[in-house]
């Protein structure tokens, strides 16, 4: 598409994107699945209906890509390979988190922080959209390694980013103890004690409930969009992927919901117990990844369930619920069949992208409704947007304050995505989720000016 190309269409927004940077999958996957239901809405409304809007929306403000050497416990000297992208900030300061995993690159970043972009946008709170992380693999490092790391993370980023700014959160690979350390560093450098990093730990300004705030959301959205199809929460049948953050507190909040939570997984398999999961499983679960940091595994030997390689998805277990909080692309359309001949009734993405275009194609087709992550796992960043306000005003709130926001803002998105969304009394998701989150974008980047 030519930049003063008069026209605007789906296939030259994306085709541009895919001849400027080839080898970015996952950010073109990404670009699909929001401008799919974008582009037709705007190039029905003058206002919107301009190429080079969408040239502006496609392209992050900055990207900035740093080295990050660090030294293990044999004294072995590494180089990482560390990223920060700042994709818009035309509605609030870049807000997003941090991946420390192998498989980090541009495209994998450039993909989340532009969905980052629509979800921050949708939470209504007054914050931009980044990503960013290294290819740095955490697994199997000692706290010591862990901490020269986020040390040397933050010497590479912290001119880079600021209250005002940029600040970082965690993703996979980065809770609260490399938030700690990350944010020990840039108060060590800057001598500044602010608002830099959001997650910290409640001594040092973290705010109460944001580790469990994506999780929790995540439930509070699917209850929502139960309720809108006139399907009962409790004792419904749910699998979930993952068993790290996400994946934990959506185990905690489904059990205390009444539901039934068949299987968690990690990068190895997944376990699974048909009678459903109890809360002193999920301790045992929590203090194996969070403090052991084991494999999911060692769960045979400590309560009733068994082990599988793979994802639970295949299983062919009976579930109503499906909640993949693992990683992009876990969930295909084999594995939504399955899914789909075993009774599914509904799909929450508590990770950010974890169901393939063509999974998410059979659940449009079967009517099943289906909620992205930019909608059902907004409450992780929307904790962080009250963080924020909590650091500027010197103040903590209490736990029922921040968890009657977290109710309300998930509501709130939820009405947005009926509101865009919804044909013929069913809702899609993802087209109002789309829509929604682009319009606050859109209208501040057109009052703004070519910026
Ligand atoms: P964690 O690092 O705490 O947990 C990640 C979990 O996913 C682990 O169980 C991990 O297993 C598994 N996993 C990671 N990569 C893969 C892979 N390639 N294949 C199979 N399993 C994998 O991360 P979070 O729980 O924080 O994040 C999970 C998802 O939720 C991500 O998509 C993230 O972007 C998204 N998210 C996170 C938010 C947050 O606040 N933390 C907010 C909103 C979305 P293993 O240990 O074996 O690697
Ligand atoms: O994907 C996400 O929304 C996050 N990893 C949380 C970002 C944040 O700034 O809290």
């Amino acid at each position: 598409m030519s930049e003063n190309s008069t026209e605007l269409s789906l296939e030259q927004v994306l085709e541009r994107a895919r001849m400027r940077d080839p080898h970015q999958p996952e950010f073109h996957q990404a670009l699909h699945e929001v401008l799919q239901w974008v582009v037709p809405f705007a190039a029905s409304r003058p206002v919107y209906n301009h190429p080079a809007l969408f040239s502006k929306l496609t392209e992050p403000e900055r990207i900035i890509q740093f080295r990050v050497p660090w030294t293990d416990d044999d004294g072995q000297e590494h180089i990482s390979r560390g990223y920060r992208v700042q994709f818009s900030s035309v509605i609030g300061p870049c807000k997003g988190g941090l991946r420390f995993h192998p498989s980090v690159n541009l495209s994998v970043l450039k993909f989340l922080a532009f969905e980052q972009v629509f979800k921050n946008s949708l939470t209504g709170l007054p914050m931009g959209g980044a990503k960013g992380g290294a290819d740095f693999s955490p697994k199997g490092r000692s706290d010591a390694e862990i901490m020269r790391f986020c040390q040397s993370f933050m010497t590479g980023l912290y001119n880079h980013i600021g209250p005002e700014t940029d600040i970082p959160a965690g993703d996979i690979g980065v809770g609260s103890r490399e938030i700690g350390y990350l944010f020990g560093q840039y108060r060590r450098i800057t001598g500044t004690f602010s608002g830099v990093l959001t997650g910290k730990g409640e001594a040092f300004g973290g705010s109460i409930l944001r580790p469990e705030a994506t999780g929790y959301g995540l439930l509070y959205f699917t209850k929502e969009m139960l309720d809108a199809a006139g399907k009962q929460m409790d004792g419904i049948r749910v699998l979930i992927s993952g068993s790290g953050n996400v994946a934990q507190f959506a185990c905690r909040k489904a059990i205390e919901m009444g539901a039934k939570v068949l299987s968690m997984s990690d990068s190895d398999g997944y376990i699974f117990k048909e009678e459903g999961l109890t809360d002193e499983d999920l301790d045992f679960i929590m203090e194996l990844k969070n403090e052991k940091r084991g494999r999911i595994k060692a769960c045979q030997e400590a309560f009733a369930c068994s082990w599988y390689e793979g994802t639970p998805w295949r299983h062919g277990a009976k579930a109503g619920l499906a909640l993949p909080c693992a990683t992009q692309n876990e969930l295909d359309a084999d594995d939504a069949r399955t899914l789909i001949e075993n009774g599914l009734l509904a799909v929450a993405e508590g990770a950010n992208m974890p169901c393939t275009e063509k999974a998410v194609k059979l659940f449009h087709k079967h009517q099943i409704p289906f909620a992205p992550g930019k909608a059902a796992n907004a409450g992780g960043v929307s904790v962080s947007g009250l963080e924020m306000s909590q650091n500027s005003i010197r103040m903590s709130w209490s736990a029922e304050r921040v968890d009657d926001e977290l109710h309300r803002i998930m509501h709130d998105i939820h009405e947005k995505c009926r509101s865009f969304g919804e044909t013929d009394g069913s809702i899609n998701y993802e087209k109002g989720a789309a829509i929604a989150g682009f319009i606050k974008v859109a209208d501040a980047m057109i009052a703004q000016g070519h910026v």
